[in-house]
C-alpha cells in the first residue's frame, strides 16, 4: 500500500533520503515507512545507548532530570503583537511604531544567543517548539523572539542532527503573533567566509520565506560597503531590516580613538543612508559601560534617528547597569534572555529588566508572572545540557582586556581545553589582547574573533610573544585563517590592515583591498541543487536544503547521509538524544503532528563475537530487536 501511495503521490521522491517529503506527507505513512522510520530512531537510540553519544562523553551528567513543562496559555491565540504590524503595514510601520513607544521593548534572546553563549549552542529544537505557545499567549508585548541565525545554523545541522529551516518553519507557526529575529553575518551569511553575492541573496530570500522577520545584519570589521548585499536582499524581501554596527573600544577612553564618538555616529549614519529601518547597536563582548552607553545612545538618537536596538553580554556583570543606562538615553529596545538562560557571557536577566523599570515611565508592561513561568521552565531545560555547561563561575571584569565576544568565550574555553591549555587560560586572554593589537586594533566578533582566536592559542601552545611574532627574522607559521584575513577576504577594518604584520603572513603575496563579493564569481544554482542531489542519489533538493548546501557543502551532505541512516531524531526528548535509554525506561517521540511512537527499551544483550550488540525494544507494544555495531 505504501509503494502505491508513494507512486501515485505527485512529487514522488526518493522517500529513503529525503527529509521533508516524508516529514511533511503524512499521507503516505499508513504503515510500512512510519515503522522504517521508526526501525532508524531505534537504530539512533541503540547506538547511542550502547556507545554512548560523542558529544557527552566525559562531560557532566544532567543533574536536574525535571522533565521541562511548557506554563499553560493565560489566554486563548491570538493575541496581537509586533508582528501584526509587520504583516498588516510592512517594515517601516513597524520601525515607527518602535519609534512611538513610551515604554522599553524586549527581545527575548533564549533561543538564539542564550544558548550559543551559555550552552555551545547545544540547544535542540524540540525544548524551544514546545515553549512557543507559551511566549506567544503569555508575553505578546516582546519586541521580538531572536531564535535562527548565528551559531545556529550550523550546529544543528552538524552537532544535532536537525534541519535548521524546519525549526524556523515550527517557531514561526507556533507564535504568529511574534516577531522572529535572526543574526546574520552579511557577506559572511551563517558562515565563516565571504560567499558569492547571489549565494548571499539567496540565502536571505529564503530565510524571509521560511519565517525569519527580523535580519540583525552586521560585518565583523564595520565596512557597510560589505554589508549592502545583505541589508539589500532583506529590503527587497519586506522585512525588518535592523542595520548594525559592532561596539568594541571605549568611546570615553581617549588612548582607543579609533573606535570614538565620533566613528559610531558616522557608521550609524552610513546604515541608516544604507536602507536600515532600525539601527543595531551589537555589543557582543559587553563592553559597552553605563556612563558610555548613556553618551552614544544620546548622540545616535539625536544624530541619527532611527529607532535603536541594543544587544550586549553579561561577561563582567554589568549589562543590567549598561541597558538601564541606556533606556534612561532613550534607546528604544534591548535583548535580554530569559532569566535562566541570563547572566555571564549571556545576557541580562530580562525579569530583572522588567522589575527595575516597572512601575518607571519605561515600564516594559510585560507580565512578570508569565516571565518567572518561562524561565522555570528553561531553568528544567538547561539542567539536560549539563554537558554543554562552560563551568564559568562568575562574571569577570578581565573581559575589558580580552574583549572576546560572549558567543565565542566558551568556545574558545573548550578549545584550549581540548589543547591542554586549560590552565593556562589568563595567558589565552592576555595572548588574545596582545593579538588584538598586533593585528591593528580590530573590532572582534564571528568570523574575526575566530582569526584572533586561533592566532593567541597557537601563541599560547608555541610559548610565541607579540615581538616574536613580529620579529622579521623569525619564522612563524601562522594559521590559515589569519593569511587568509589578511589577503582581504574578510573585508577591510578601518584604516587597512597594519603593513608590516601583513606583509610578514602573507609573504610577499599581494593582498586584496576590494570587497571580495566584487570578484567571487556567482554560483550556478541550478546546477549546484542538480550536483547536490546526483551526491545523495538523485533525491529533490528543495531551496532550503540547497540553501543549507550552500553555507555548509560537507556539514549539509553529512547531516543527509546521517539523516537516511537515523531518521527524524529531532523528535527524541533531549536525554535520549544524548544518552540513549536504560533498560525499563519509556519514551514517547512525536515524528509527524499526530503520530507519536511509543518506545521502550525491555534489555540489551550480548556482544557477539563479530561486535554486534543487540538491543530489545517495544515498539508501540510490539517486540522489536536492534542489531548496532559495539564500537566501546
Ligand atoms: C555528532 O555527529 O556528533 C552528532 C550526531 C550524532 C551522530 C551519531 S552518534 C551515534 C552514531 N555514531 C556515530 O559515530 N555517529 C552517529
Ligand atoms: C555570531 O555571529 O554567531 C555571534 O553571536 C556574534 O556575536
Ligand atoms: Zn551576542
Amino acid at each position: 500500500a505504501f509503494v502505491e501511495n508513494l507512486l501515485k503521490h505527485p512529487t514522488f521522491l526518493n522517500y529513503e533520503y529525503h527529509t521533508k517529503f516524508i516529514d511533511e506527507t503524512p499521507e503516505l505513512f499508513d504503515f510500512k515507512v512510519r515503522r522504517d522510520r521508526a526501525t532508524k530512531v531505534l537504530t539512533y537510540i541503540a547506538d547511542i545507548t550502547v556507545n554512548g553519544h560523542p558529544e557527552t562523553e566525559g562531560r557532566p551528567k544532567p543533574a536536574d532530570v525535571r522533565t521541562p513543562k511548557a506554563p499553560a496559555k493565560r489566554t486563548e491565540l491570538p493575541v496581537p503583537g509586533t508582528r501584526n504590524i509587520l504583516e498588516e503595514f510592512g517594515p517601516q510601520a513597524v520601525a515607527d511604531w518602535m519609534s512611538d513607544q513610551k515604554q522599553l521593548l524586549i527581545t527575548d534572546t533564549s533561543m538564539r544567543d542564550g544558548h550559543q553563549s551559555l550552552l555551545a549552542t547545544r540547544m535542540r529544537s524540540i525544548d524551544m517548539i514546545r515553549v512557543a505557545p507559551s511566549y506567544a499567549a503569555n508575553l505578546p508585548g516582546l519586541f521580538s523572539m531572536e531564535c535562527w541565525g548565528g551559531a545556529t545554523f550550523d550546529v544543528a545541522y552538524r552537532f544535532l542532527q536537525e534541519c535548521p529551516w524546519q525549526r524556523l518553519r515550527d517557531l514561526r507557526k507556533a507564535m504568529p503573533n511574534l516577531m522572529t529575529q535572526m543574526l546574520l553575518r552579511s557577506s559572511n551569511g551563517v558562515g565563516y567566509t565571504n560567499y558569492p553575492d547571489n549565494v548571499v541573496q539567496s540565502f536571505v530570500s529564503q530565510a524571509a520565506t521560511s519565517g525569519v522577520d527580523v535580519f540583525r545584519v552586521f560585518d565583523p570589521l564595520n565596512w557597510v560597503e560589505n554589508m549592502r548585499v545583505a541589508m539589500d536582499s532583506v529590503l527587497e524581501s519586506n522585512k525588518v531590516l535592523e542595520g548594525t554596527f559592532c561596539y568594541t573600544g571605549d568611546i570615553m577612553d581617549p588612548a582607543r580613538d579609533k573606535y570614538s564618538l565620533k566613528y559610531y555616529v558616522e557608521l550609524a549614519k552610513e546604515l541608516k543612508a544604507a536602507g536600515a529601518h532600525i539601527l543595531g547597536l551589537k555589543d557582543m563582548a559587553g563592553l559597552l559601560k553605563p556612563g558610555a552607553a548613556t553618551v552614544l545612545v544620546k548622540a545616535l538618537k539625536e544624530e541619527v534617528g532611527l529607532p535603536i536596538h541594543f544587544h550586549t553580554h553579561d561577561t563582567a556583570g554589568s549589562a543590567i547597569a549598561s541597558i538601564l543606562a541606556a533606556s534612561a538615553a532613550g534607546v528604544d529596545a534591548v535583548d535580554c534572555a530569559m532569566d535562566a538562560l541570563s547572566g555571564n557571557t549571556s545576557q541580562a536577566t530580562l525579569g530583572s529588566v522588567v522589575e527595575a523599570l516597572a512601575r518607571t515611565d519605561r515600564d516594559t508592561g510585560l507580565d512578570i508572572g508569565a516571565i518567572r513561568e518561562i524561565s522555570n521552565y528553561w531553568e528544567a531545560v538547561r539542567g539536560h545540557y549539563a554537558a554543554f555547561e562552560s563551568g564559568l563561575q562568575a562574571p569577570a571584569s578581565e573581559v575589558y582586556l580580552h574583549e572576546m565576544p560572549g558567543g565565542q568565550f566558551t568556545n574558545l574555553k573548550a578549545q584550549a581545553r581540548s589543547m591542554g591549555l586549560e590552565e593556562r587560560w589568563h595567558e589565552v586572554a592576555q595572548s588574545y589582547a596582545d593579538v588584538n593589537q598586533m593585528f591593528g586594533d580590530i573590532c572582534k566578533v564571528t568570523p574575526t574573533s575566530k582569526v584572533v582566536g586561533d592566532m593567541a592559542l597557537m601563541m599560547v601552545s608555541q610559548g610565541l610573544t607579540r615581538a616574536d611574532v613580529e620579529d622579521p627574522k623569525r619564522d612563524v607559521a601562522f594559521p590559515d585563517s589569519v593569511v587568509d584575513m589578511m589577503r582581504g577576504n574578510l573585508g577591510q577594518p578601518p584604516g587597512g590592515w597594519p603593513k608590516a604584520i601583513q606583509k610578514k603572513v602573507l609573504r610577499g603575496e599581494k593582498a586584496e583591498t576590494t570587497r571580495p563579493g566584487a570578484s567571487l564569481p556567482a554560483v550556478d544554482l541550478e546546477a549546484t541543487r542538480k550536483e547536490v542531489s546526483d551526491k545523495l542519489g538523485g533525491i529533490e533538493i528543495d531551496n532550503e536544503d540547497l540553501n543549507g548546501y550552500l553555507m555548509y557543502p560537507k556539514v549539509y551532505t553529512d547531516y543527509m547521509t546521517r539523516h537516511a541512516e537515523y531518521g527524524p531524531v529531532r523528535a527524541l526528548p533531549t536525554d535520549t538524544f544524548f544518552y540513549g535509554m536504560e533498560a525499563g525506561d519509556e519514551i514517547t517521540a512525536e515524528i509527524d503532528p499526530g503520530k507519536t511512537l511509543e518506545i521502550r527499551m525491555s534489555a540489551i544483550g550480548e556482544t557477539t563475537d563479530e561486535g554486534i550488540a543487540k538491543v530489545f525494544f517495544e515498539l508501540n507494544g510490539q517486540p522489536r530487536t536492534i542489531r548496532v555495531p559495539d564500537r566501546r
